[in-house]
């Protein structure tokens, strides 16, 4: 049987990637994202028996129900939710930060991921479905400049696992995948700036959202009585050693 993934930022990046990789696992997916020209290219790319296009901003909870409430028959059975709809913006210090920005980056990978994570609790129960959520390295080890980027990813991390407190018993299983650098618009969103995109993975030899795509397809089609609690990739090139020491003059 066919089984429906419901795929948030699938308009570039890893969510993209996923999309292209389900799809070609016999998967139909729903397609998310504001970028409505994405979304329509992957449709008629891959079919629109295969992906379907919801356009809405997920920081809007009304859009949202309104693209759940208009799925058509075919992909409104969700068997699997991959929460990946995030982004960075900024890397000044704390003290010299945004509001905008940390405002923007609360909204959009903390509250709008747990409404629609609470919007298809119930399909996700009755379907014994699965949810694999995109956490990041960077809600597990600090980094100058992280703070609320890392704040909310913890969160992303945290709240993952604690789903599988509250499902226990139901069936659905449920995966916190926390990479560290993948290359993707990622950087650009964060920076505004595609140079300084290309100065951080130079060199790096940096995960694509092809790799993290494929650990999700791993996760999603594991026999059912298995769940993987959670993964953390990271590229080899880069590693979690932070310890600074800051000296009295
Ligand atoms: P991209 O910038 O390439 O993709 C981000 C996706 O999120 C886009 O499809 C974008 O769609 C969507 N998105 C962002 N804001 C909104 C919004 N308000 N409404 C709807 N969709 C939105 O980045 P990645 O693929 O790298 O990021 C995917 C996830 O992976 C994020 O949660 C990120 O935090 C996480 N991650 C990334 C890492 C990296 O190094 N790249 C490492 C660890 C985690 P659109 O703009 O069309 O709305
Ligand atoms: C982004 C991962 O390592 O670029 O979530 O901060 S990293």
């Amino acid at each position: 049987m066919t089984k429906t993934a419901f795929v948030t930022g699938a308009t570039a990046g890893i969510g993209e990637a996923t999309v292209r990789t389900l799809v070609a696992s016999g998967w139909r997916c729903v397609a998310t994202g504001r970028r409505k020209e994405r979304l329509d290219a992957l449709v008629s790319e891959l079919g629109a028996d295969k992906v379907h296009a919801a356009c809405f901003d997920v920081r809007d909870s009304e859009a949202m129900d309104a693209a759940i409430a208009a799925l058509p028959a075919e992909f409104a059975g969700v068997d699997l939710l991959v929460n990946n709809a995030g982004l960075a913006q900024g890397l000044s210090p704390a003290q010299e930060a945004d509001l905008e920005n940390w405002q923007t980056m609360i909204d959009t990978n903390v509250t709008a991921m747990v409404v629609l994570t609470r919007k298809l609790l119930p399909v996700l129960i009755e379907r014994k479905g699965a949810v694999i959520a995109i956490g990041s390295v960077a809600g597990n080890y600090i980094y100058p400049g992280g703070n609320v980027y890392a704040g909310s990813k913890a969160f992303v991390n945290h709240f993952t696992l604690a789903l599988r407190a509250d499902l226990h018993g139901t069936g659905v299983r449920v995966t916190s995948i926390e990479p560290g650098m993948v290359e993707t618009e990622f950087t650009l969103v964060r920076t505004g700036s595609q140079d300084a995109s290309d100065d951080l993975y130079r060199g790096v030899d940096p995960m694509t959202g092809q790799d993290i795509a494929d650990m999700i397809k791993w996760v999603a089609e594991l026999p059912p009585h298995l769940n993987i609690n959670r993964l953390e990739p990271m590229p080899v090139n880069q590693d979690f050693a932070g310890f600074r020491v800051a000296r009295n003059t």
